[in-house]
């Protein structure tokens, strides 16, 4: 069978794919996706993501490949490294890797050897997996050590950053965090790295979308290394990204290919390109205008109906609810309310006493329910329906009714325009 006529159809050939895709796509436009490292692409992404790019291997870099027949993908990677380093400002893109942990991962072995000591946020304060959890290769690799937060305010402490950077001497600190509402001081890093003479990276993956618009303070000006995910905020497709100085260009390329990748995902790099296109645009910067006045809206009635939040507000698109004055935990409260429509993920608080499973914290963050086109307004709905979850708990008829709100809400506002509901 030719290709083409095998291709054109998944459904004959493989029904029980299709039709996992075709839920999985009427799941996502039925429920409010809170999570905040989610959110739903362009037609345009999806496009060049699902294109004939796949067929291709493209080992090396633009000019330099290991396989013939590469022009053409030569043209796309070249469009996304300059789209990236005129987004940002930056002297060097590597747009090849594959996920965010690789972007990390691939920094570390740039500038480290292995014990070299690193200084990163605390994973149960806000930090991430890849930031020296004793579980991740970056923790067994490496000898990190980390930071948290203030313990009254919820604020990242730069004083306990100086003093355990003056403490350990790391090589490199890494700023970036997976689950902190605030805005990150990264000069204050910078000051901090160069006190102690170590190399600055910031992991910007939840708020590139933010710094791409002028919405947050962009690290370049301050971190030897950035890194990234596309797939959050920036709205891109699933993937990673690495900016440097020019300084470092050989040592991170090296470090992606050969070091810790073989061939690059042209049809992703494809996508990345047209993603960082889109978010230089005055239509991608008042969509992050609305993610944040949307976050803002929520942290604000969440506060209203008795919540406690995390620094008591935010400065990005996302909050932390801390639970334990709800006396629910982190875990029942992310199944009753995915039950009712609402996606949302548990996540340790600073100090939490439960287990990583259990946690006594939700994070709720605003850029896909913002992709759909929801506001302020609906933002106050959606408070009110996780705070009449919550209280309504044992009874049926009340989560039936917030069950038709939420479904009601997500057909007024449809993720794609051939999903009709
Ligand atoms: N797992 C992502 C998040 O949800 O924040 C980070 O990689």
């Amino acid at each position: 069978m030719p290709v083409e006529e095998n291709s054109n159809s998944l459904q004959l050939f493989d029904p029980q794919i299709a039709k996992a895709i075709e839920d999985e796509k009427r799941r996502q436009q039925d429920k409010l996706i809170l999570i905040a490292s989610e959110n739903c692409v362009s037609n345009a992404v999806l496009q060049a993501q699902g294109s004939i790019l796949t067929n291709k291997y493209a080992e090396g870099y633009p000019g330099q490949r290991y396989y013939g027949g590469c022009e053409y993908v030569d043209t796309i990677e070249e469009l996304a490294r300059i789209r990236a380093t005129d987004l940002f400002g930056v002297d060097h893109a590597n747009v090849q890797p594959h996920a965010g942990a690789l972007a990390n991962l691939a920094v570390y072995v740039a500038v480290l050897q292995t014990g070299d000591s690193v200084l990163g946020m605390d994973r149960a304060h806000g930090g991430h997996l890849t930031h020296g959890s004793p579980v991740n290769i970056s923790g067994m690799y490496y000898n990190f050590y980390s930071y948290g937060v203030d313990p009254d305010s919820g604020y990242l402490d730069m004083e306990e950053v100086r003093r355990m950077a003056k403490k350990v001497s790391p090589r490199l600190i890494v700023a970036g965090a997976s689950a902190y509402s605030r805005e990150i001081d990264f000069s204050a890093f910078h000051d901090i790295a160069r006190e102690v003479g170590a190399y600055l990276m910031v992991d910007m993956a939840h708020i590139a979308g933010l710094i791409a618009a002028g919405l947050h303070s962009n690290p370049a000006p301050f971190a030897d290394f950035i890194t990234s995910t596309t797939h959050k905020t920036l709205r891109g497709p699933r993937g990673g990204l690495i900016l440097c100085r020019q300084q470092f260009a050989r040592a991170i390329d090296k470090a992606v290919f050969p070091g810790i990748q073989g061939g690059p995902l042209m049809h992703i790099v494809a996508a990345k390109a047209v993603a960082f296109k889109e978010a230089d645009t005055e239509e991608f910067r008042l969509y992050q205008e609305q993610v944040l006045k949307n976050s803002r809206a929520l942290a604000k009635e969440m506060i209203e109906m008795g919540f406690e939040l995390l620094t008591g507000g935010t400065d990005n698109h996302l909050i932390l609810v801390d639970l334990r004055s709800k006396n629910i935990s982190g875990q029942e409260a992310e199944s009753l309310l995915d039950e009712v429509g609402i996606t949302v993920n548990k996540n340790a608080v600073p100090f939490d006493e439960e287990s990583a499973l259990v946690t006594s914290g939700i994070r709720l963050g605003t850029p896909s329910v913002t992709s759909r086109g929801m506001k302020e307004k609906e933002m106050e709905t959606i408070a009110q329906l996780i705070n009449d979850t919550l209280e309504s708990r044992q009874d049926p008829l009340a989560i039936s009714k917030i069950k038709r709100t939420v479904r009601e809400m997500c057909a007024d506002h449809p993720l794609y325009q051939d999903i009709i509901s």
